[in-house]
């Protein structure tokens, strides 16, 4: 282990160190410096103290698949491989029944959770996703169900012209017990006005957060990075979360997703490198000290990257998700994902940790 204290360099992130070490919450001022920090070795020193003091050598890991109801989506966010307008090539609409033989296929299979997120679809109402909800129960009544981003439950609830509290709890009461932390994106107005111009305001998404933490939904939080944000609006959107974090609690984990350039009018040229994709994981642990999960999200970063993104605070690596997510891989990740519990436990004994089945709650799965 580096003593970080010995080394020089930078005194802005030689300082942060300092302060990581000493378990001190970090600033703004902070989290910048350190993700000018270019000593690798020392931010993953750094962030896996800070790790293993939350969640010692753990790796959690659950048996989950995703359903994507659509793809047809009111918003344009210029990220975006997947959206399609309704009758266009490449488009998919399930219905409830299409949504019931996908389940059924599940059936008699040790799942613990479904995973349910989709474009923002015009003519589908509250109570078309209420119903979705209630099938999906029905078949798997074992597995919890994780669904819907802030930003498809804003739009369900203004089309039904029902507060959040009401959209909510109409979908709690119909099976929606935990929320995905898509939609977030980046905080920062004038980086989101750039990226997603039409898509529910960081206000409002906080809000939804915050009214669900309120009603007893449990629910994660995502950043969208390495396409035209800088160093500061990472630790903006950081920091918004930690003061959610503060006042509800609300938030089981954090997922940092990386910018797949592929098929889509962003035009940013090329992803981050890994070394970037590292140093954020470092930091992101690092800053968000109250939210206890870090996930790595294999489909998105590839297998090898998430193993090492486990020496860089993540804790989490989602699920066997048995190939029934498309938001990747139409923007240029692996086309079909899915690894076995063997897989995912190999991959997480192989860099150190002690695999954990856990379900949606992080509450670990007794075999
Ligand atoms: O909000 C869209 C992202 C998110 C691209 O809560 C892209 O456990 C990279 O919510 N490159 C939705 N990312 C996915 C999501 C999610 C994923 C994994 C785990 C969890 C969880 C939630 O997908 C969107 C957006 O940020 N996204 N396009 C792209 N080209
Ligand atoms: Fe729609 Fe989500 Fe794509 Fe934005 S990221 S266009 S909200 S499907």
């Amino acid at each position: 282990m580096i003593d970080p204290l010995t080394t020089t360099n930078d005194s802005g992130w030689r300082l942060a160190a300092e302060k990581a070490l000493r378990g001190e919450r970090l600033s703004a001022a902070g989290g910048q410096a350190l993700y000018a920090c270019e000593d690798l070795e020392l931010l993953s020193s750094l962030s896996t103290c800070k790790r293993r003091q939350i969640n010692g050598d753990k790796v959690f890991y659950n048996r989950n698949f995703h359903i994507e109801p659509t793809n047809i989506c009111v918003n344009h966010c210029v990220f975006c491989s997947y959206r399609r307008q309704a009758g266009e090539a490449g488009s998919w609409e399930y219905t409830v029944d299409d949504i019931r033989e996908i389940c059924r296929s599940y059936a008699g299979q040790p799942v613990t959770e479904v995973h349910i997120v989709g474009g923002v679809h015009p003519a589908r109402d509250i109570y078309f996703y209420a119903s979705l909800l209630y099938a999906v129960k029905q078949i798997l009544p074992q597995a919890t169900i994780k669904a819907f981003t802030a930003v498809e439950i804003d739009y369900m609830a203004r089309k039904a012209g029902l507060s959040y509290e009401k959209s909510l709890l109409l979908l709690k009461e119909n099976g929606l017990e935990a929320m995905p932390g898509g939609g977030a994106e980046i905080f920062d107005e004038t980086i989101r006005r750039r990226i997603c111009p039409d898509k529910t305001d960081s206000r409002t998404w906080l809000h939804i957060h915050e009214t669900a933490h309120r009603l007893g939904i449990r629910t994660n939080a995502t950043m969208l990075f390495g396409h035209i944000e800088t160093p500061a609006h990472r630790v903006d959107h950081l920091l918004r979360l930690r003061e959610l974090q503060d006042k509800t609690g609300g938030f089981d984990a954090f997922i940092p997703l990386k910018y797949k350039s592929q098929h889509n009018r962003l035009g940013v040229a090329g992803e981050v490198p890994t070394a970037e994709v590292l140093r954020n994981f470092a930091v992101c642990r690092l800053l968000l000290d109250n939210i206890p999960h870090l996930k790595a999200y294999w489909p998105m970063l590839g297998k090898g990257v998430m193993q090492r993104a486990l020496h860089f605070g993540a804790d989490d690596i989602d699920g066997t998700i048995d190939d029934s997510t498309k938001i990747y891989s139409m923007a240029g990740a692996d086309e079909h994902p899915a690894l076995t519990v063997p897989e995912l436990e190999a991959i997480i004994t192989a860099a150190g940790f002690v695999p954990v089945e856990r379900n949606t709650f992080y509450e670990p799965i007794l075999k």
